[in-house]
């Protein structure tokens, strides 16, 4: 049985894809910074499959490496990581963006990667094995106006990829990224602070991707044999050409 450690547990693509691998008999490390949330997965899926969960905040790095450490043992060995907590937080031109919500944007998307690969990784380089799959996005491959900072740190993720991928190979470590377009989640929420209107009004007019369609694809890769590494995919909902280019129906 493989233990998968998923980052952002608690909504949107992470908890799907702790549905989709509790099918799959995966044991479970699952991670968010909601309790509530927490032992609501935790209640859901521990009639399919063992699951543990660990609330911090990727931003630190003690609670991080406190948090990883405190892996009770039959969950320690870490087959699959999914870094995928992350968000965007705001929309506004770079000479009036907020400097609190970059802040956030660097520290959980970029360092907290970071932080969360570096606890991780020293045991997959021990075993000789592991997968890791980064979550980035359309936005690490194109920048959209007023994603300045948001694109600048998938931007990031998109080169933490192929870093990882270079520097864990003598390991036999598996290392890809999942770039999705436009999923429907609490993504907007958070990036509007809670305006719901605005937040569903990015998804009207066209069909967007469901959390479940990025976490069947997550399931995919990870099932391929060792020999098998989906190095970098890009999945679009049908309606998105570009970061910039939706059809929408009026
Ligand atoms: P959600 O807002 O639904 O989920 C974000 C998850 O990240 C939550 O579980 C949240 O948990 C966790 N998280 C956020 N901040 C922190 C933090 N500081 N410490 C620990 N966990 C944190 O969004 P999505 O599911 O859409 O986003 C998941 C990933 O997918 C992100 O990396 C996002 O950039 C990426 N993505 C999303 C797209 C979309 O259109 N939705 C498209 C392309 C990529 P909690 O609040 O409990 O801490
Ligand atoms: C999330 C997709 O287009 O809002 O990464 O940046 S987008």
């Amino acid at each position: 049985m493989k233990t998968a450690l998923i980052t952002g547990a608690t909504s949107g693509i992470g908890r799907a894809t702790a549905r989709y691998f509790a099918k799959n008999h995966f044991r479970l490390v699952l991670c968010g910074r909601r309790d509530d949330r927490l032992a609501e997965v935790q209640d859901e899926l521990s009639g399919l499959t063992m699951v543990h969960t660990l609330n911090f905040d990727v931003r630190s790095r003690r609670s991080t490496d406190e948090a990883i450490a405190s892996i009770p043992d039959e969950f320690k060995k870490i087959d699959i990581l999914i870094n995928n907590a992350g968000n965007a937080h705001g929309l506004d031109p770079i000479e009036t963006g907020d400097v609190a919500d970059w802040d956030m944007m660097i520290d959980i998307n970029v360092k907290g990667l970071l932080y969360v690969s570096q606890a991780v990784i020293p045991g997959m380089a021990e075993r000789r094995s592991g997968h890791i799959i980064n979550i980035g996005s359309i936005a690490g491959k194109e920048v959209y106006p007023n994603g300045n900072v948001y694109c600048a740190t998938k931007h990031a993720v998109d080169a933490l990829n192929q870093g990882m991928r270079m520097d864990l190979n003598q390991y036999g470590i598996r290392v890809g990224a999942i770039n999705p377009g436009m999923v429907e989640t609490e993504f907007s929420q958070v990036r509007f602070k809670g305006d719901t209107e605005r937040a569903a009004s990015v998804y009207k007019g066209f069909e967007p991707l469901k959390p479940e369609d990025i976490a069947d694809i997550i399931t995919f890769v990870v099932t391929r044999p060792y020999h098998v590494n989906i190095a970098d995919l890009i999945v679009l909902p049908t309606a998105q050409a570009s970061a910039t280019q939706v059809k929408k129906i009026a």
